[in-house]
């Protein structure tokens, strides 16, 4: 057998890529119901005050609110073995800083977990996939108000206790790291919760690429979120000592684009910045050296990471190591370089690799490579694919059908780099492959960059009926998992 027994596989959403239903049952905004699609080309906007007449993803997204039974009933028909989703931060709480939980969203997700069970299906959560309170970050500041730690453990401490004996698997933050891949304003909003005064009250529309931002407000919200999400392992593991809880980290492999060792250590600092600072944070319990250099270099006042907080990070390190994984880079100090598009950043275009419409560099090969690396650096924590997936444009036929025999051989590849590194001895738990039906881009705002094997008939003009229909991939993935990854 090529995966063992136990492997999961499934697939992974976000609440605000795919509930919609924006503000029913007592919810209220959250981040990502401020901002507008964008296209290709241009960057989701921000947009202070709600404009009717304007054109927000997140409110309806793919209806999975209203769905969710039909959804899980085709994901199950894939022979789903556990389904990654967040919960939305501001169904349960929808002030960010309520008194009482808002017992609808709870509700919600007790139903879409008791539907999971009914197929055998093991929920892996999300507390925070960029689903911060609005209200919170008006009010409070985001991430960089310490309070916010309290609330957020007060919001993981309402559902861990509720959810407690129907959810195993928790994920604390969504690429915890995105705010050191891209120092701008759409990681430090989506991430951290972090806006300027000037830009949350100005007047017109913001590209999020524009968005101000203070570095050292940025380092000090990072930090408090790795306090929140130590203390949240720390009482995950009293509410119910068996959980299984991990981070989750936007892991950018990097190769140096020539043997020029001046390239090789640009590539070592781009690793050690994108990756290995959080995921050492994370997983070893402390800041790495190369950051304290870093921190000195750009004059950064350090004096936020307390001998306090030192114990705190220690105490409440991960039981896993999940990342999403979508392409590599190439870095280099030559300026000639050409340029490709990253996914929150740009690298060097490699020259033996394609692109997706994205400019997102496709490389199978590179996932073997990341597992290896990883399980090197953390020997003893098991690893998690836990997003995987190519966006594309989908046509759908006459007769209904979708042939996107792109995506299957985006996954065989990336599948066949799983079971060699199985093979090379990684502790590799599970897969699951991003959207796995289609749901709202969360860099782009488009319905139109396509991830699921399950088409939905949404458009970004408004037009659709959000009605369902399985494209090639789906009986692929169906038959790949039957066979243990045996049947690429
Ligand atoms: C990751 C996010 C997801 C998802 C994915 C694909 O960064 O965790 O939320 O959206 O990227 O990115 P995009 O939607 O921009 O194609």
């Amino acid at each position: 057998m090529r995966f063992p027994k136990k492997f999961l596989w499934g697939g992974a959403v976000a609440a605000n890529q795919c509930e919609g239903a924006y503000l029913e049952d007592g919810k209220l905004l959250s981040v990502p119901d401020m901002l507008l699609g964008g296209d290709v080309n241009t960057p989701r906007t921000f947009l202070p005050r709600e404009d009717a007449t304007a054109f927000y993803p997140s409110h309806e997204a793919v209806d999975f609110y209203h769905r969710y039974k039909e959804d899980i009933a085709l994901l199950a028909g894939m022979g789903f073995t556990c389904f990654r989703l967040s919960i939305n931060w501001v169904r349960i709480f929808p002030n960010g800083d309520d008194e009482e939980p808002n017992e609808a969203g709870l509700a919600f997700y007790d139903a879409v977990f008791d539907e999971c069970a009914k197929y055998g299906i093991e929920p892996v959560v999300t507390l925070c996939h960029y689903e911060i309170p609005w209200s919170i970050v008006t009010k409070y500041g985001g991430f960089s108000n310490r309070d916010v730690v309290d609330l957020f453990l007060k919001y993981a401490r309402t559902v861990m206790t509720r959810y407690k004996d129907k959810v195993k698997y928790w994920l604390t933050f969504n690429e915890i790291n995105i705010p050191c891949m891209h120092l701008g304003g759409l990681s430090a909003l989506y991430g951290l919760g972090v806006m300027e005064e000037e830009d949350i009250n100005s007047d017109h529309r913001i590209p999020l690429t524009e968005l101000k931002v203070d570095k050292q407000r940025v380092f000090e919200a990072l930090h408090n979120e790795f306090v929140a999400s130590a203390l949240t392992v720390k009482l995950g593991h009293e509410i119910n000592p068996d959980f299984m809880i991990g981070n989750m980290i936007a892991h950018e492999t990097s190769y140096p684009l020539t043997p020029d060792p001046k390239d090789v250590l640009a590539c070592l600092d781009v690793d050690n910045f994108h990756n290995n600072f959080c995921g050492d944070v994370q997983v070893r319990g402390e800041y790495p050296a190369f950051m304290w250099r870093y921190f000195r270099e750009n004059g950064i006042d350090t004096s936020f990471i307390t001998e306090e907080d030192r114990k705190i990070l220690k105490e409440g390190t991960v039981d896993m190591y999940t990342f999403s994984y979508y392409m590599t880079n190439c870095v280099t100090v030559h300026e000639d370089a050409e340029k490709t598009a990253g996914n929150m950043t740009l690298g060097a275009k490699n020259p033996y690799l394609k692109a997706s419409d994205w400019g997102w560099q496709i490389d199978p090969d590179g996932l073997r490579y990341t597992l290896n690396v990883l399980a090197g650096r953390y020997p003893d924590t098991p690893l998690m694919v836990v997003e995987n997936g190519f966006g594309a444009f989908d046509k759908v036929e006459e007769d209904g059908s979708i042939h996107d025999q792109y995506r299957i051989d985006y996954f065989r590849g990336h599948i066949e780099a799983m079971a060699e590194a199985l093979q090379d001895g990684v502790n590799l738990i599970g897969y699951t492959t991003w959207g796995p039906i289609d749901l709202v881009s969360a860099g782009t705002g488009q319905y139109a960059k396509r991830y699921g094997f399950i088409y939905v008939d949404r458009h970004d003009d408004g037009t659709g009926d959000f009605s369902r229909r399985k494209k090639d991939s789906y009986d692929w993935y169906k038959k790949v998992i039957a066979s243990q990854g045996e049947d690429l």
